[in-house]
C-alpha cells in the first residue's frame, strides 16, 4: 500500500447469499470489506438495464456515489434456453413481487415440467463492476458464466436462489449440494471475481 491506511470496499448487494460468497472470494485482498447491512439503509436503485453488465454498473455507481465509497456490485441470474433466456436479468423478480427464493425456484421448475432432460440447458451469468466515487468511469468489470442443466426436482440446501435446480456441466450434483469451496471454484461469481481480483488489489494499493 502507498500508506498504512486500509482501503474500504463496499460489497454493494442486498442479497445475503451474494455477500457471503463475495466475502469468501475476496478474502485474500487486503481491504476492509463492508456490507450494505453495516451502513444506513438506502432504497435500491431501479435495475432497468438490458444486460447484467448494465445493471451491475447502475448498482456500483449508485452505491459508490451515495456512500462515497469504492463499491463492488453484482448483477446475476439464470438464463434458461427452453424459456428463451428467462428469467435472465429478471431472476430476482421472476413471478412478480412477494415471492420467496423457494417460490421462484418452484415456479421455474413448474414452467419447465414438460421440457425433456436434453432440452434443459441453462447458465448462470454474473457481471461484477467496481466503481470509485472519485471517478466518472467504472474502474473494473468482468463477466463470469457457468454452463449446466436444470433438474426436475430441487436438491440440496447450500447456496441460495436457484442453486437447488442447477447442475453444472460435467457434474451430477446441484450447486446447492456442493460445499461453498466447490461452488466458488466453478461458479459464475467465482470466475468474475477471479478475473478482477489482482487488478482490484493493485488499484486499492495505489489509491
Ligand atoms: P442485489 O441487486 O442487491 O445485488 P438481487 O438478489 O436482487 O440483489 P440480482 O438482481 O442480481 O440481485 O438478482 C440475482 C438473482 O439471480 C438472485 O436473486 C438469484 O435468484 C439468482 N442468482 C444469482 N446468482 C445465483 C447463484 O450463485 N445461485 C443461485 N441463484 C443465483
Amino acid at each position: 500500500m502507498s500508506d498504512d491506511k486500509v482501503r474500504r470496499v463496499l460489497i454493494a448487494t442486498q442479497n445475503s447469499g451474494k455477500v457471503n460468497e463475495f466475502r469468501r472470494l475476496l478474502r485474500s485482498i487486503p481491504a476492509d470489506f463492508v456490507g450494505l447491512g453495516d451502513l444506513p439503509e438506502v432504497a435500491a436503485p431501479e435495475e432497468d438495464g438490458d444486460t447484467f453488465l448494465d445493471n451491475a454498473t447502475i448498482k456500483a455507481r449508485f452505491y459508490s456515489q451515495h456512500f462515497g465509497e469504492i463499491a463492488l456490485a453484482d448483477d446475476s441470474g439464470l438464463v434458461v434456453d427452453a424459456l428463451n433466456g428467462a428469467p435472465g436479468v429478471h431472476s430476482a423478480r421472476y413471478g412478480g413481487d412477494g415471492l420467496t427464493d423457494r417460490d421462484r425456484l418452484n415456479l421455474l421448475l413448474e414452467n419447465l415440467k414438460d421440457v425433456p432432460a436434453e432440452q434443459r440447458s441453462a447458465r448462470f451469468e454474473c457481471a461484477v463492476v467496481v466503481a470509485d466515487p472519485d471517478s466518472e468511469d467504472i474502474i473494473l468489470h468482468a463477466i463470469g458464466t457457468i454452463e449446466g442443466m436444470i433438474t426436475f426436482e430441487p436438491r440440496g440446501s447450500n447456496g441460495f436462489g436457484y442453486d437447488p435446480a442447477f447442475v453444472p456441466q460435467g457434474e451430477t450434483r446441484t450447486t446447492a449440494e456442493m460445499s461453498a469451496t466447490e461452488k466458488d471454484s466453478l461458479s459464475h461469481r467465482g470466475r468474475a471475481v477471479r478475473a478482477i481480483a489482482h487488478e482490484l488489489s493493485t488499484y486499492l494499493s495505489h489509491r
